[in-house]
């Protein structure tokens, strides 16, 4: 029998719904893309929000199960197809639980003060909100220090989880390429010997590449 295509609501533009199809091409998991359109607030709407409470993209639908929270999905598929594609979880317990541990760095220290700056530098100017020099300031001054803790773990693996290409990478995909391509902060990782070296090794992945180009 051939499964049926993931649904994926959201936008191949937005970053957390990028998180998800990088793994789901990582997997070699077969999806389509359902468009909701951000900037009309599409995404409140009742029926959207009968599948996502909070109005945020994305949700997948495979099958009857649904799901929202990019990293939950991505967390759902690297085990759902763990002996499928790129194994994306580690081997053993140890792997496994270190992996787990970075994807939470992404999420608790990384993702807020990248997520800011994101904001403040790309999406406001494009609302017409006035940026706050000071935020921004103090952002990128915490996002560098958190860089620095990359650094050092970078210069022992090659990879956040370890020697091997994982989840806690992939997480990482798609607030560093804004931050390196769309919101003049690429001193950021540049300056970091190791950081450079991984960001040039994952974001040169074809499936990140296939990404960027839907
Ligand atoms: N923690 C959520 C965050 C989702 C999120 O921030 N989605 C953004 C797009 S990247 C969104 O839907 N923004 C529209 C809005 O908040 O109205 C996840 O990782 O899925």
């Amino acid at each position: 029998m051939v499964a049926m295509a993931v649904k994926v609501y959201g936008a191949a533009y937005a970053s957390c719904a990028r998180r998800v199809l990088a793994c789901l091409i990582e997997k070699g998991v077969d999806f389509e893309i359902i468009p909701v359109d951000l900037l009309s607030g599409e995404q409140k709407k009742p029926e959207f929000l009968k599948l996502q409470p909070f109005g945020m993209v994305p949700v997948i639908q495979d099958g009857g199960f649904t799901l929202y929270e990019s990293r939950a999905i991505i967390r759902y598929y690297a085990q759902k197809y763990a002996d499928q594609g790129t194994d994306l979880l580690g081997k053993t317990l140890e792997e496994r639980a270190t992996v787990e541990q970075w994807l939470e760095v992404e999420g608790q220290n990384f993702n807020p003060h990248i997520y800011t700056l994101v904001l403040q530098l790309l999406y406001f100017p494009k609302m017409g909100v006035p940026q706050d020099e000071k935020l921004i300031r103090e952002s990128e001054e915490k996002l560098g220090k958190v860089l620095d803790v990359y650094e050092e773990r970078l210069s022992k693996s090659k990879y956040l989880g370890g020697d091997f290409f994982s989840l806690a990478d992939l997480t990482h995909l798609p607030f560093t390429q804004y931050l390196v391509n769309d919101i003049g902060k690429e001193y950021l990782i540049k300056h970091r010997e190791h950081v450079k070296r991984w960001w040039e090794d994952i974001s040169n992945r074809p499936s990140w590449k296939k990404v960027l180009q839907l």
